[in-house]
């Protein structure tokens, strides 16, 4: 794999160290001025600075904890309850892994997933990522812009949209033998929202493999939508001129559209959308209010330019 930047600690230092080291390294040129002093400050919690900017691709927020990042999910295959994909995607075989692209594409078939690593640029990305259901956290994600592998596989011009496909595995996602949803889960996006650099195909968290139960081997990333659009254990991608149905539009369209960006002015049927619970906040922690678009607005609000957002939520 080739990494982008030659100042990436995160694989040989421990996770503690990483943190202060990266937050370190944005504001400084280079690497020398480290000092062991500096290091041993700890980061401050969200809650601190609910205020929060976001600097290249990174927002400036301090991450959630590997343990709160891997131990409550969201990932049906393995139950619905969120310490359920913690106890039981174990069982998931993530090596070997293929991944089959098809559709509108000059080169479809299927791609062996270390294939695919050794012709992308892996980076680590710091992204807020919210949920439908109104919690948050911020995540240090590592992996590759999805545009990469889109452009190996060749796309043609007619292609408008990206379809996403779990892997399909009831003997080893138990969740599956259940009719909880319509598998396997499906997601979707419009070209021009795959191809932008903010979306990213995870591979890794906190610069370890990822964990079976956040998406492994490899699961999207879209950080200005909710949680929902960023579907895991990806075995099939395809390139389409009509959109595609996502699994949740497909159980409840009232509740759950095709596009789904975070928006605090669109509530859920059921619930508001203006404000979040940031997970590992405590029992008492004020809810932070929710940012449009997640706070990427600058990055992606072009992107919806001339779109009503509250018919097309
Ligand atoms: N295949 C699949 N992908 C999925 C889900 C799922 O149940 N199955 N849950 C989604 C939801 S609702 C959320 S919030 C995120 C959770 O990601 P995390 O567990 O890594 O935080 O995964 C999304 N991707
Ligand atoms: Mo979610």
């Amino acid at each position: 794999m080739k990494f982008k930047s030659d100042l990436k600690y995160s694989a040989v230092t421990p996770e503690a160290t990483y943190l202060n080291r990266r937050a370190l390294l944005g504001g400084l040129a280079g690497g020398a001025a480290l000092g062991s002093g500096l290091l041993s400050a700890a980061p401050a919690r969200a809650q601190d600075a609910p205020d929060f900017e976001i600097k290249g691709f990174d927002t400036t927020e301090a991450p959630n904890t590997f343990e709160e990042i891997t131990s409550y999910n969201n990932f049906y295959e393995f139950g619905t309850g969120k310490e359920d994909p913690a106890r039981n995607a174990h069982t998931l075989t993530t090596d070997p892994w293929a991944v089959e692209i098809d559709g509108l594409v000059d080169n479809p078939g299927s791609y062996d997933l270390a294939d695919i690593l050794s012709k992308v640029d892996i980076d680590e990305r710091i992204y807020r990522f919210r949920c439908v259901e109104a919690w948050s956290m911020v995540i240090p994600w590592n992996g590759f812009e999805l545009n990469q592998l889109l452009t190996l596989a060749g796309i043609q011009s007619s292609a408008k949209y990206v379809r996403f496909e779990t892997l399909f595995r009831p003997e080893e996602m138990p969740g599956q033998k259940r009719a909880l949803l319509d598998w396997p889960y499906v997601e979707g996006l419009r070209l021009d929202e795959a191809m932008h650099p903010l979306t990213l195909m995870a591979t890794g968290l906190y610069g370890k493999e990822l964990p079976n139960q956040n998406g492994a081997p490899l699961r999207l990333v879209v950080p200005w939508k909710y949680g929902f659009k960023s579907i895991k254990s990806i075995v099939k991608i395809t390139l389409t001129d009509t959109q595609p149905l996502n699994t949740w539009k497909s159980i409840n369209a009232r509740e759950y559209g095709f596009y789904s960006n975070v928006n605090p002015e669109v509530s859920h049927p059921r619930w508001t959308q203006s404000s979040e619970r940031r997970i590992g906040g405590g029992l008492f922690a004020k809810r932070l209010e929710t940012v449009k678009f997640n706070g990427y607005e600058e990055q992606v609000g072009d992107l919806y330019k001339g779109l009503d957002l509250t018919k097309n939520y």
